[in-house]
């Protein structure tokens, strides 16, 4: 949802959805991410201290605050691993004390969980304290100990999670910590967490990635003007925040068609991390093209059968994949109901003529049309930048 890595974005344009709706037709079903999942949070705090950003100011340890406020400063900081907890899921913790002063906080980058790294963040803890968490605690020995033992231990009195953990080998944590006389409260600011971990939540529930498609098209949905020429329509700012969401996906997926034509680089460009770059379709690629040099890992998939796609997914625990390519692939992995989300890019500009950014989806009438959700608007740089989160598959159906 959010821009720049490890940096809690500036305030934009902001849309505010409808309030959510829960229709509990299937374990986790509530967790749409539309339909007013999206209420942002307000920028409560300067950007959390265990940021490495430069910009980063600290939060008065003793600060008093709210159930609601530790929650959303536990989310800020979840946010800070965007990128770096593959494949396992983001997660933000605060430790405050009984009377909400601020103790510690902390979030996963990949080793320690999130309420293991605010506990050893955490000069003491005393009687009654309470632990905010995005994610319920796990309750498994899995690369780390459990983290309600850990909790246990450090003589936490309260627990307050934002979303229950739909992975089965961590489950129980709820049930082991009221046991142990821990006070459990489960549910605070559910939808926002749920929202930020949606790629990660999308893979557990479905068992594939959460696949996302980035479109930079003119205002009349141009991707290309008539004689193919294409660069750049949207703004320096808005191909910075393409670079940084690359660096939040595990994945970059485009098509032979795309390296032939763009031969791009999909790297972030030094924002982060570089995923891994998946090249789509059985037309063979220049062996010098860019994709294939060794700023990255990069693999190619002599097919247009998504089920290969899908396959090597499953083997390497992708959460996110961003699909980067023309119109023809996109369209075709929209038909394939494997799109679960836009995130279009739109620059204040018109070419009439031209390739849209969507090619011929078999909707010849207005009730096949695709439709989506509005998630988010801001405006970056001189752009639009719009998320959209495809109704039909959110596990709720369609409007
Ligand atoms: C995390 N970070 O802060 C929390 C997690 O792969 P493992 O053994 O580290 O276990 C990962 C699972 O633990 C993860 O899928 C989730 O269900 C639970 N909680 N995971 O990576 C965290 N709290
Ligand atoms: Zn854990």
């Amino acid at each position: 949802m959010t821009g720049g890595l490890g940096v809690i974005p500036e305030p934009t344009v902001k849309v505010r959805m409808r309030e959510n709706q829960r229709v509990a037709v299937a374990p986790f079903a509530h967790l749409v991410f539309a339909r007013g999942i999206v209420r942002r949070l307000p920028l409560l705090f300067p950007p959390p201290r265990c940021s490495t950003d430069s910009r980063a100011r600290v939060l008065k340890m003793n600060q008093v605050l709210s159930a609601e406020s530790a929650m959303a400063r536990a989310i800020e900081c979840a946010r800070l691993g965007l990128g770096k907890t593959f494949p396992n899921p983001i997660v933000g913790a605060v430790i405050t004390s009984a009377t909400g002063e601020l103790i510690s906080e902390g979030f996963h980058q990949g080793t320690d969980h999130a309420e293991v790294v605010a506990i050893k963040a955490a000069k003491e803890i005393p009687a009654g304290s309470i632990i905010y968490v995005t994610l319920e605690p796990c309750n498994h020995q899995g690369k780390t100990p459990p983290c309600t033992e850990a909790i246990i231990d450090a003589g936490i009195s309260k627990v307050v999670y934002a979303v229950t953990d739909p992975n089965p080998i961590a489950a129980g944590g709820t049930a082991k910590l009221r046991n142990s006389g821990i006070e459990v409260v489960v549910g605070l600011l559910e939808s926002e967490a749920a929202f930020d971990n949606r790629a990660w939540i999308t893979k557990i529930a479905k068992d594939r990635p959460r696949i996302t498609w980035k479109i930079a098209s003119t205002m009349d949905g141009k991707v290309a003007a008539s004689d193919g020429s294409s660069k750049w329509i949207t703004s320096e700012l808005a191909r910075a925040d393409v670079a940084a969401l690359r660096s939040q996906a595990d994945a970059i997926l485009t098509s032979t068609a795309t390296v032939l034509a763009d031969n791009p680089l999909l790297t972030s460009k030094g924002l982060g991390k570089n995923p891994v770059r998946i090249v789509m379709g059985e037309r063979e690629i220049a062996p010098g093209s860019q994709v294939l040099n060794s700023d990255a890992e990069t693999v190619v998939i002599k097919s247009h059968d998504f089920q290969d796609l899908i396959s090597l997914s499953k083997e390497r625990e992708f959460n996110q994949i961003l699909v980067e390519s023309g119109p023809t692939f996109g369209t075709a992995l929209l038909k394939a109901d494997l799109v679960d989300e836009v995130i279009l890019f739109q620059a204040p500009t018109f070419f009439g003529s031209g390739t849209p950014s969507i090619s011929d989806l078999g909707v010849s009438t207005i009730s096949q049309r695709l439709d989506f959700e509005i998630a988010d608007v801001e405006v970056i740089g001189a752009d639009l930048k719009i998320t959209l989160i495809n109704c039909a598959n959110q596990e709720e159906g369609g409007r």
